[in-house]
């Protein structure tokens, strides 16, 4: 069984952090509206959709992918690179203590879950503006007697790995390679973003299919031609904010 751990989108939303947008407006009904369909999309695809309360404190906690990196065997809780940020694992935590032991990540070190990009037994981290050099050895450290081969990739021009580069299928990566060099990922096929629509690297694969955002249709058209199963969900409001749609939740597998 997947459990989809989803959070609310705060009341609070227009104070998110940005890094590389400009701040503009953000209609947080309409939010609240995308994100519940969102939501309807992971159910329909299999998941079973664990939701948690949000509040005013927390602007960003929607983003609950940066919050912790969930693989079978263990969770490490992140340590947002915003300080802002910070306290939104508390919650998180909590929940993820009911179905894996937890370890932490400890100062100096960062982590926002968006930069861990899990490809079978490799796991590569993002370092960027959100997550350091001390949060990825972290990482390798914790993850290396667990058979997983841990590497650093350097991002740059976005917030996280995952804003350059995701999964869309089997050994298949959807990438913008102005963010982050495509030769680091080995021998995996390659899917460029369409170069008018840099922010089409993040999509979300659940169960053979890939929920993708609609403002992307030249993207989205090139992953359909290779047969990509896409369904596409609209998150402007939550991309004004910085976030897309793996940011939205965190999906791992329960016995
Ligand atoms: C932030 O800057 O932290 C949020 N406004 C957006 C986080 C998006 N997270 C993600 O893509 N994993």
């Amino acid at each position: 069984m997947l459990v989809a751990l989803i959070r609310d989108v705060s009341p609070s939303l227009q104070r998110c952090e940005l890094t590389h947008r400009p701040r503009r407006p953000i209609d947080v009904a309409l939010a609240r509206r995308q994100h519940r369909r969102y939501e309807r999309r992971l159910a329909d695809l299999g998941c079973t959709i664990h939701r948690l309360p949000t509040g005013t404190e927390w602007p960003d906690s929607v983003f609950i992918e940066d919050t912790a990196m969930v693989l079978d065997e263990l969770a490490i809780i992140a340590r947002p690179g915003a300080e802002s940020r910070r306290a939104e694992t508390t919650a998180v935590a909590e929940t993820l203590r009911a179905f894996r032991s937890l370890l932490y990540i400890e100062p100096p070190g960062t982590l926002d879950g968006g930069d861990v990009l899990r490809l079978g037994q490799t796991v590569y981290v993002g370092v960027s503006s959100r997550s350091n050099q001390a949060g990825f050895e972290q990482v390798r450290r914790v993850l290396t007697p667990y058979g997983y081969a841990v590497k650093a990739v350097e991002v740059s021009g976005c917030l996280h790995l995952k804003s350059a580069v995701t999964s869309v299928g089997e050994n298949t990566l959807l990438v913008n390679r102005a963010w982050v060099d495509a030769d680091a990922f080995g021998d995996v096929a390659l899917i460029d973003v369409d170069p008018s629509e840099p922010f089409g690297g993040n999509a979300l694969l659940v169960n053979e299919t890939v929920i993708y955002p609609s403002g992307y249709p030249r993207t989205r058209r090139k992953l359909q031609a290779h047969g990509i199963r896409i369904q596409t969900v609209d998150v402007s409001e939550l991309g004004k904010a910085e976030g897309g749609v793996t940011c939205c939740s965190l999906i791992f597998s329960v016995r």
